[in-house]
């Protein structure tokens, strides 16, 4: 969501900033959609970069959704010209595929610490997800 924000400014510059004098009428300051709203499930995102999920650690209520998004096309040394494959591979086997970019989501609906890796890098790039 904030890439978005940031592409949505950027765009936005390209075509506004031209000669206005630096106008800042057109900030994007609107409602931030919260998770965990009435009628939506709760979730939560999960970061896989090239050396880690950010944050490694997180608790969250049974019931909710954890998204992780593929950063891995960035912070490399050819500045984003490479893609690291990664995969989220829980020990209780639920997986995501390896992949060097998209989403995995994975619903959870019991109490319990579930732990993962990337099957790629092992228990150098690992993460656990707390629910209670
Ligand atoms: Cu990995």
């Amino acid at each position: 969501m904030l890439r978005q924000v940031c592409t949505t400014v950027a765009i936005a510059c390209l075509f506004g900033c031209g000669g206005s004098g630096g106008s800042s009428s057109g900030n994007p300051t609107g409602p931030v959609t919260q998770p965990g709203g009435n009628n939506n499930p709760p979730s939560d995102a999960i970061s896989v970069t090239n050396d880690a999920f950010s944050p490694a650690s997180k608790t969250v209520a049974t019931g909710t959704q954890v998204n992780w998004n593929w950063n891995t096309c960035t912070g490399d040394v050819y500045s984003g010209q490479t893609c690291v494959s990664h995969s989220v591979t829980f020990d209780d086997g639920v997986t995501s595929a390896t992949q060097d970019k998209g989403t995995f989501t994975r619903t959870f609906t019991a109490a319990g610490t579930y732990a993962y890796h990337c099957k790629v890098h092992g228990a150098a790039m690992a993460g656990t997800i707390v629910v209670n």
